[in-house]
């Protein structure tokens, strides 16, 4: 392999490292039966996270009171939310017009 070629491989290779750190996954957590499944998770900074919504009729959102945040406007089944969290740290949350009915979550950030 030439100098040039390599330093393409490098170059190339660079890229590829970069734009998979930028991108981050994308995990799910289920709304269903008034719960939030999994209530908790752990991801890395960079990643987000998708509530999505598997009721039939009920609809819900997402709200971290504790971060100082609005609440998200509610999601209703087939629809979902996504966040995507840049900042390690834990992320308690609750589903507004359930929480008294046990509706919360935390997410965790490393
Ligand atoms: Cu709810």
């Amino acid at each position: 392999m030439g100098k040039r070629m390599a330093g393409l491989c490098g170059a190339v290779i660079l890229a590829l490292w970069t734009v998979s750190a930028w991108a981050g996954e994308t995990h799910v957590v289920i709304t269903k039966d008034m719960r939030f499944d999994p209530e908790e998770i752990t991801i890395r900074a960079g990643d987000t996270v998708r509530w999505e919504n598997h009721e039939r009729r009920q609809f819900h959102n997402v709200w971290f009171r504790e971060a100082g945040e609005d609440p998200v406007p509610y999601f209703f089944p087939e629809e979902y939310y996504e966040k995507t969290f840049d900042e390690p740290g834990v992320y308690p949350y609750v589903c507004e017009p359930h929480e008294q009915r046990g509706m919360v979550g935390v997410i965790k950030v490393e």
